[in-house]
């Protein structure tokens, strides 16, 4: 008899993905590319130590009382291109796209935030209109809304910019709490533009949850990390004090997964040792989102 056959190298409870014989669903894939991140650099391991911490999970969600029974695929990791992120978001465009073709959904794991724009990008190019409709809720300590940094378009700190720059419905931020003076009268010069610090959220969370709550159409879930509290989330690229609690997370996705979500990212973990609580924090958002989804 077999006690435990799972493969480590997938995410735990997803299948492989044969090309042939699926159904339609989720499509996990880690993005191992770290070159521009600025302050504690690894994130390229990000998607092996969640794969990893992914197996500390039970089928059953007593929290949402749910198990997780949708279709979801590991397919690997993107292939790319260490120091050059404008290859590197060619080859995640073109990963995703095909997805997309065969009407799977991409999780991707992280690498830097900065991959978001090839995932994002890839929706966007594959139907203009569908993105205009799209909202992207953004869970990040930063609004990573800078022009460029150090000299770089394709930056970690400059990737919701450069989505903002795709003409996406809405942008909700969530959890920010630091910012650079210029990226933050950028944000609030933008009728499309929305935020909730970290402080907003623990004063009065619920009236954040009913502002999610009324969000129609399709959603696109990207979640740093570092929005979560350096306690619960210590092995970040740009680590800030004074963030969300796992509990706020089980909130927030207890609401926002049931809708219309397309995909999602999560990234920045740069977790190095197993049981890094970083890593099963993030698993455990990525579980928890999958128990909520139907199909
Ligand atoms: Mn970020």
């Amino acid at each position: 008899m077999f006690f435990y056959a799972d493969n480590m190298m997938r995410f735990a409870f997803s299948e492989q993905l044969d090309d042939t014989d699926y159904e339609p669903g989720y499509a996990l894939m880690g993005i191992p590319f770290d070159s521009t991140t600025s302050y504690r650099a690894g994130s390229r391991y990000g998607p092996k130590a969640i794969r990893e911490a992914s197996y500390n999970f039970e089928a059953y969600n007593l929290r949402y009382d749910t198990s997780l029974s949708c279709y979801n695929y590991d397919i690997g990791d993107v292939q790319v291109n260490y120091g050059n992120y404008e290859e590197t978001d060619y080859m995640i465009k073109d990963t995703v796209l095909s997805l997309i073709d065969m009407g799977l959904s991409p999780i991707a794991m992280g690498g830097e935030h900065t991959i978001t724009a090839g995932v994002l990008g890839a929706i966007h190019d594959y139907d203009e209109e569908y993105f205009n409709d799209l909202t992207v809720i953004h869970f990040d300590a930063h609004f990573d809304m800078r022009d460029t940094y150090l000299g770089e378009i394709y930056s970690h700190a400059s990737v919701l910019r450069r989505v903002h720059e795709m003409n996406p419905k809405e942008i909700i931020q969530l959890g920010i709490r630091s910012a650079e003076y210029d990226e933050y009268q950028y944000v609030k010069s933008q009728d499309n533009i929305s935020y909730y610090t970290s402080q907003d959220i623990q004063d009065d969370k619920e009236s954040v949850l009913k502002v999610l709550e009324k969000v129609k159409g399709p959603v696109y879930l990207t979640v740093d990390i570092d929005v979560l509290d350096p306690a619960y989330a210590p092995s970040v690229g740009t680590p800030a004090p004074c963030g969300l609690t796992p509990r706020d997370m089980e909130d927030f996705i207890e609401v926002l997964a049931p809708k219309e979500t397309i995909g999602m990212d999560l990234v920045e973990v740069s977790s190095d040792t197993i049981g890094d609580s970083t890593s099963v924090n993030a698993a455990k958002i990525i579980y928890d989102f999958l128990c909520l989804q139907e199909f």
